[in-house]
């Protein structure tokens, strides 16, 4: 058959083609609204610009006409969100002719810290908690070039550390007490309405550190105030039960989940989360290992969407509160890291047919396929 398109059609194309061709990172295509100047050197991999795709399996499990969509930032060059504050902090950390940065990390910092040190030049330290770090995230680390260094201690007790080692060392942090981290964090936000044309009614997110849903915040406001946007979403943030300190307002000194990601048990940035929760009407909830397997599970074998646990807290979460859900609501859940950070988890916790070891014919094939009747 003949493959013919008309004009309008394929200029169409050719725009859409064009539009994700030109991409030149984030800090280029938001350079407005960030502290960087002609003279930033900018470090990218052109990060940024995720897709915004519709679940439509899970909004029907909610019903009423409710429009549900995750922002896939796994898609990011690392794999995870992460990659949207770094090429700011270690752009800003080259522009102050820095030599080497450190940050703590459950994983994906430590990730997108080293990928984006390297690229621009300069030595990367990541502390991490010793056998608490999914495998995928200590390969890149290692495989990106940092000096690695794993702790006898949880995370909370790694930034701590790093933070002492920044204020005695030539070293910047940047983690994301660095601001220049949620700066570059909060692209996500102008990305979700210049996709939808507005905010959400509602944002998703799983909380760990607290330092995204403050970004994500910081850019709904600063788009509302330019008028890009007619609303502001209610932030919806989501703890794993065993490291759950905004939900019991209290410090975990023990925390402990499946989604290692967000296993934090005193977020550096908790008072600007409870700042967002209040001004935008929203809400803390955790939810437990099981309801995050389940949508863990869920997402991947329903929608075809792989993503770590810790990003599946958001989904969780959206299904744990549906009744609360309005009617024809748009609501957009942060999937945050990449399921390929933590093959380990994906196979412990799948519950799919698995065969190992048959026979190698096609009877003993057809056996297990069920279909020797
Ligand atoms: C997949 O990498 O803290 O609430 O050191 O990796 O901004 O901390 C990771 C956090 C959610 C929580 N989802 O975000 C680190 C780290 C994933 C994450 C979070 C993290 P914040």
């Amino acid at each position: 058959m003949a493959f013919s398109l008309s004009t309008a059609q394929s200029s169409a194309l050719g725009d859409a083609a064009l539009k994700r061709s030109n991409w030149s990172g984030l800090i280029e295509a938001y350079r407005p609204y960030l502290p960087v100047t002609q003279s930033t050197p900018v470090v990218t991999l052109l990060e940024g610009n995720t897709p915004l795709i519709p679940v439509p399996r899970i909004a029907e499990i909610i019903g009423k006409g409710v429009r549900v969509l995750v922002k896939y930032d796994g898609l990011n060059p690392t794999g995870s969100f992460k990659d949207r504050g770094m090429t700011m902090a270690i752009s800003k950390a080259k522009e102050a002719g820095a030599k080497a940065v450190i940050c703590a990390s459950t994983g994906n910092t430590s990730a997108a810290a080293a990928a984006y040190a390297r690229r621009g030049g300069m030595n990367a330290f990541v502390l991490i908690p010793d056998g608490y770090v999914a495998l995928g995230k200590l390969a890149q680390a290692l495989l990106y070039g940092a000096k690695v260094i794993t702790i006898k201690g949880n995370f909370d007790v790694c930034l701590e550390i790093v933070q002492e080692m920044a204020a005695n060392y030539p070293v910047t942090l940047v983690n994301s007490v660095n601001p220049y981290r949620l700066e570059g964090q909060k692209t996500a936000a102008f990305e979700l309405v210049d996709n939808l044309g507005d905010a959400p009614d509602w944002l998703c997110i799983p909380v760990g550190n607290a330092g995204n849903i403050s970004a994500y915040w910081m850019g709904f406001c600063q788009y509302h105030q330019q008028g890009k946007c007619a609303r502001l979403p209610r932030m919806m943030g989501f703890q794993a039960e065993g490291a759950s300190p905004l939900i019991t307002g209290k410090i975990v000194t023990h925390p402990e989940t499946v989604a290692t990601a967000i296993r934090i048990g005193n977020p550096a940035s908790w008072e600007k989360a409870i700042a967002v929760q209040q001004a935008s009407q929203g809400q803390f909830n955790s939810v437990t290992d099981s309801e995050i397997l389940d949508a863990y599970r869920l997402l991947a074998s329903e929608e075809g969407i792989f993503c770590e646990p810790a990003s599946a807290a958001s989904v969780a979460g959206l299904l744990k509160v549906k009744d609360q859900v309005p009617a024809g609501a748009t609501v957009v859940c942060v999937l945050t890291g990449n399921g390929l950070k933590d093959p380990d988890t994906a196979i412990k916790h799948s519950t799919s047919q698995y065969y190992q070891g048959i026979e190698a014919n096609t009877t003993a094939v057809a056996e297990v396929m069920g279909l020797n009747n």
